[in-house]
């Protein structure tokens, strides 16, 4: 779409909620993979900044489900949610005609949410008070959220952080690609060759899932480093935010998701191979935040599966950034052809390094 264009949509869209205060500038907003996202400044006196985000339909065929589960999980929240708890969570606006999204002429769903102000997210991790500082709001989320019957919640994206079903997914599009040209690219063969070494231990998690040793509750789903907003004046969490993909499962891949985003200073798109481990101290730091607060919930056995979901979520990753490389980089937006194979092989190399501090880490867990 033109930019012109794209600012003539946005533009309506915005006049179609219900906001106080004179629309002053509408921009591109973060680095979100997915879904297309805009800052809204106004000139309000109670709120001036808003995000406006369109859903994206490719990923989430449902949106209105995911409005609901927003809704169902923010007003468990706030039941329990005290002053004193520091977390705010971003609250849905209204249109005019009263609903929690707008519609455009593609039948494109877009929702408008307060911006939440005085708040920064990082890209990397700076010290370990902040890693434990990610950890403890995690393990305070889930701790909010383990009493919620998951079964109120729709499952939005029945396949999503299920490995096994990534997996599939792969060697289909393996058998089918059309990408043949770089078959031979040391990458490519790498990829390849990391995920058949490890076919036979990706599906740890749905197995203890299957043999009821570990029981499903509400996940975030996408805990990612950025996805964390810290007050910019205290430096302490204050808020976590893309709420989309809030659905039933196993906190495992939350914990895990979360470790691999933060543990990794060279992240997910590094400049080179070299610049890619796993922080093992910053990890140290995370989890003591996280068990902090999710002790209350969480068994013996639940702990136990810890290491294997810190190593097993970087490979699920590189296994969906692969996959999409192979179908023509159909999922998440990329900026030249071989970002997802780049991405992909930067995601394996992170599990490769966290399978070697992996005893380290059993003994931590055991100890923490
Ligand atoms: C996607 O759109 P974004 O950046 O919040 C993806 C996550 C990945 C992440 C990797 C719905 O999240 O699962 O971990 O990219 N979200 C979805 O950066 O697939
Ligand atoms: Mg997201």
């Amino acid at each position: 779409m033109h930019k012109n264009e794209l600012k003539s949509l946005v533009d309506d869209i915005t006049r179609q909620f219900h906001i106080p205060g004179e629309i002053i500038d509408i921009t591109p907003f973060g680095q979100g993979l997915i879904n297309d996202t805009f800052k809204v400044s106004t000139e309000n006196s109670q709120h001036t900044n808003y995000i406006l985000q369109k859903i994206n339909r490719n990923v989430f065929s449902q949106p209105r489900l995911i409005i609901d589960n927003i809704r169902i999980t923010l007003e468990h929240i706030n039941k329990k949610h005290s002053d004193s708890d520091k977390l705010v969570f971003p609250k849905l606006c209204a249109t005019k005609a009263g609903e929690f999204f707008a519609v455009d002429q593609d039948q494109q769903i877009w929702r408008m949410l307060e911006f939440i102000e005085n708040t920064i997210a990082y890209e990397t991790i700076t010290s370990t008070s902040l890693a434990e500082e990610v950890g403890h709001t995690l393990g305070h989320f889930h701790c909010l959220t383990h009493d919620l019957n998951p079964e109120k919640l729709n499952d939005i994206l029945p396949h999503f952080h299920i490995t096994p079903s990534y997996y599939r997914e792969y060697c289909a599009a393996l058998k089918s690609h059309s990408t043949v040209k770089t078959e031979n690219d040391k990458r490519f063969l790498f990829c390849q060759n990391f995920i058949e070494s490890r076919k036979m231990t990706i599906d740890i998690l749905e197995k203890a899932k299957a043999a009821g040793d570990l029981s499903i509750r509400i996940i975030h789903g996408d805990p990612k480093l950025n996805n964390i907003l810290f007050d910019k004046t205290s430096n302490k969490a204050k808020s976590i935010i893309d709420l989309d993909t809030i659905k039933p499962g196993l906190v495992h891949y939350d914990l895990g998701d979360c470790i691999r985003s933060c543990c990794n200073p060279g992240g997910e798109n590094p400049k080179k191979a070299s610049d890619i481990s796993f922080d093992f101290i910053q990890a140290k730091s995370l989890l003591g935040g996280y068990l902090e607060q999710a002790r209350r919930f969480m068994s013996a056995t639940d702990i136990t599966f810890i290491p294997d979901a810190i190593r097993l979520l970087p490979i699920e990753l590189g296994i969906r950034f692969f996959t999409d490389y192979l179908v023509g980089n159909k999922y998440f937006k990329t900026q030249y052809a071989e970002q997802n194979l780049e991405r992909a092989q930067a995601q394996f190399l992170l599990a490769a390094d966290i399978e070697k501090k992996l005893p380290k880490l059993k003994q931590l867990l055991s100890q923490l």
